[in-house]
């Protein structure tokens, strides 16, 4: 490819349909004409429970979501494309699947290496209660409203059929985006925008960067900018969010501006409330999925994971399996002592935070200041 086409590339956040041709769900997911392969798709997955939003109600700031059987999903979808995509149920998306961890022995993807250093996976793996891993399926006119993405992460997509067109902000651009009470818009596009009374700084704002994807073809969502997605045909995706060395910093940011916001809400408790601290912490988990105990123990798994391939190798069982410390490894030493050093500034930013110094932090093993000791040793000695 030339390097104009490669800038081009990248400028427009698309990956050419080259780095999927190879994946099994191109192939086998897909009929000869593009179109979503139902028949496949039932005999493979027909007795999975999906999770399934109705892009026409509103509720709160998202699409109600209710688990529906995959065949019942996939008869409707049938149905609606032979109705002229009109339906009484309204238009259905099914979204947020986590197919790879359901069916884990079927051939579907593989992870382009520029994805592959991913610090949620890896953590959310090791502790085995969820991954960042997703399939979504929608018909024309299918869409996601106004969001950023969970911990300010990245995400890939990629189109296994149909084509999407993305609306994409720059981090910060947000700011614009706001109403008079600092709420986010649902719709973007909605008329309401316009209207000074209700959303003072719109008239600031840039336009979105607007880009239409087509099959095979991913996507690369940077860190903490907005977007609005539609299906402009039946389309199937696969997508990851992740957080790694770069953004690490960025999720670390989004995480204290959450605590500080939830701290806002119940600042009137303050006083009377003798853990108002630990409550703090109990509400940003619920609202965020993660706190700052828990942000500690991601960021030393992702740390030991690292010194162990430094310190010790890789033992065969590890090398011959597809673990996240094999992952490390391809990705090379120098990868890891970055990845080490990116790990020390957070954690020295954490360790020093107020906030994190008031939880009760004798149950971390280790404790920080011993974490980063080994962590700034392991380095050194990597760098010998
Ligand atoms: C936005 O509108 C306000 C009020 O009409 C005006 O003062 C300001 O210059 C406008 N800003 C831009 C960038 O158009
Ligand atoms: O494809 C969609 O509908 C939404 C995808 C999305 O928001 C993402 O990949 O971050
Ligand atoms: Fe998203």
């Amino acid at each position: 490819m030339l390097l104009h086409d490669f800038l081009f590339y990248l400028w427009r956040f698309i990956f050419s349909s080259k780095f999927t041709e190879d994946w099994g769900s191109r192939r086998s997911w897909v009929t000869w004409d593009g179109k979503p392969d139902f028949d496949y798709l039932l005999q493979k997955f027909g007795e999975a429970v999906v999770p399934v939003a109705n892009c026409d109600v509103k509720e709160y700031n998202s699409n109600p979501k209710e688990q529906l059987p995959f065949k019942e999903y996939i008869k409707y979808w049938k149905e609606y494309i032979k109705n002229d995509y009109r339906s009484s149920r309204g238009c259905l998306y099914l979204k947020d699947w986590h197919l790879s961890r359901a069916f884990p022995e079927q051939d579907v993807y593989t992870t382009p290496v520029y994805f592959s250093s991913d610090w949620l996976n890896e953590y959310w793996d090791a502790i085995a209660v969820d991954d960042y891993r997703f399939v979504y399926m929608g018909p024309k006119g299918s869409w996601t409203p106004f969001h950023a993405d969970v911990f300010r992460s990245y995400s890939w997509s990629a189109n296994i059929c149909g084509r999407k067109k993305w609306l994409l902000y720059p981090a910060g651009q947000e700011e614009y985006l706001k109403d008079r009470h600092g709420n986010l818009p649902f719709d973007v596009t909605a008329p309401s925008l316009q209207d000074r009374s209700v959303y003072p700084r719109y008239n600031q704002s840039q336009p979105p960067v607007e880009i239409v994807q087509e099959a095979g073809e991913i996507v690369f969502i940077p860190s903490g900018w907005h977007h609005q997605v539609y299906n402009l045909e039946d389309t199937i995706s696969i997508n990851h969010n992740w957080v790694n060395g770069c953004n690490v910093a960025i999720m670390w940011c989004f995480l204290q501006d959450e605590l500080a916001a939830v701290q806002r809400e119940i600042n009137e408790w303050k006083d009377p409330m003798d853990d108002w601290h630990l409550q703090c912490q109990l509400i940003m988990k619920s609202c965020t999925g993660i706190d700052y105990k828990e942000f500690y123990n991601f960021l030393k798994v992702i740390a030991e994971n690292r010194i162990s391939v430094l310190e010790n190798g890789l033992d065969d069982e590890a090398s011959a399996k597809n673990t996240p410390k094999a992952a490390i490894s391809t990705l090379g030493m120098l990868h890891a002592v970055f990845d080490l050093k990116r790990t020390v500034k957070v954690l020295t930013s954490l360790s020093a935070n107020e906030d994190f110094k008031k939880l009760d932090l004798t149950s971390l093993s280790p404790p920080p200041e011993a974490l980063l000791h080994h962590l700034k040793a392991a380095i050194d000695i990597a760098l010998l």
